[in-house]
């Protein structure tokens, strides 16, 4: 009902809404509209009532409310179940939850504030108000070991949508950090929970640093940035959102399809990784090389100097300059 009540306040925004109209047309109370008003005040939405011309619609708050989102979506599934946190630990912890309960592939959790946003191995990821904190639920029937090449179709799926909103030049950092001349803008988690030989689901987080100003990154400002600092305005979060799931769709579907030609020509139209010497490490262990390809599932293929190539499918990596 919020959604409709608000295509109607915007379908005129210079002038006034009756309540009456709203009324006939949505077949609902002058008491009911009078609720759903105050209820959209309450949500931050700032909107003018007059007795005699009805109400108006003065602004909206920058708040990625599921009816806000969803007119703007042009997937089939992905985003269509989203649900919204004002703060939360971490939405991949709350997508866990869901996902245990059986709800279904394409849900999204997302989040305008983290209190505990997790990174890799433990660490932490800083989401502050302003960035898109999501996770999306997959129930892919592959094996287990396939599960990394959603990390890669994620990671280009947000560098294609970052591209077409912002312009930006955005690169992939085997295996799931994206940069901006050289500074990470945004994270990818992959958790999954899988039996021997069956995926059960996917948990996938992007943590994307939108709208966070130079304050907001506080002291991960020297190796962090944000789209906002690198373009010099802010950006619609609920436009890009749209795209990124939009991306993330027909990619995991050429993905199911096993058209993973297509998901690599994208990662490596992205990435910043291949052609690299680099340094890749594994806990306290090192291997040096150079990185020649990324295999289907997502793995990273490096030639070390003796010339013996090594697949690695985890690990954090040093481009050597
Ligand atoms: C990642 O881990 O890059 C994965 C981040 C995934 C975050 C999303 S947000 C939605 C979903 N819910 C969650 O709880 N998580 C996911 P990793 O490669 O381990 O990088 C973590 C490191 O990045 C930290 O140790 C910091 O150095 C740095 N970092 C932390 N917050 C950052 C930020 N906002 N922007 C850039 N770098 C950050």
């Amino acid at each position: 009902m919020k959604e409709k009540i608000l295509a109607m306040l915007r379908e005129n925004e210079r002038g006034y809404v009756s309540g009456e109209e709203i009324s006939e047309r949505l077949g609902i109370s002058r008491t009911a509209v009078w609720k759903h008003i105050s209820e959209l005040r309450r949500r931050g939405y700032v909107v003018e009532a007059s007795t005699r011309k009805g109400y108006r619609i003065i602004s909206s708050p920058d708040i990625l409310y599921p009816w806000e989102v969803r007119p703007l979506l042009k997937t089939k599934i992905f985003g269509k179940k989203l649900v919204h946190f004002t703060v939360v630990d971490s939405t991949n912890t709350e997508a866990k939850e869901l996902a245990e309960k059986g709800v279904g592939e394409g849900t999204v959790v997302i989040a305008e504030e983290q209190r505990k946003g997790r990174g890799r191995l433990g660490r932490g990821w800083h989401s502050p108000k302003g960035g898109i904190w999501m996770s999306l639920i997959l129930r892919p029937k592959i094996q287990p070991h396939r599960a990394m090449g959603t990390t890669l179709l994620s990671a280009a799926a947000v560098c294609e949508a970052v591209m077409k909103v912002t312009g930006l030049g955005i690169s992939v950092k085997w295996p799931n950090d994206l940069l901006i001349e050289g500074k990470k803008v945004c994270g990818i988690l992959t958790e999954m929970k899988a039996e021997t030989d069956m995926v059960q689901y996917i948990i996938q987080g992007v943590g994307l640093n939108v709208n966070l100003d130079e304050k907001d990154l506080g002291k991960i400002s020297e190796t962090a940035t944000s789209l906002k600092l690198m373009l010099g305005r802010p950006v619609d979060r609920k436009v890009l959102l749209s795209e990124i799931l939009y991306s993330m769709e027909n990619m995991y579907h050429a993905y199911l399809r096993g058209d993973f030609h297509e998901v690599m020509k994208k990662w490596k139209k992205w990435n910043s990784t291949l052609g690299k010497h680099l340094t890749l490490k594994q806990g306290d262990r090192e291997y040096y090389g150079l990185a020649v390809d990324v295999t289907p599932e997502g793995g990273l293929i490096l030639e070390a100097p003796s010339g013996e190539r090594k697949t690695f499918y985890s690990g954090e990596v040093t481009v050597e300059k």
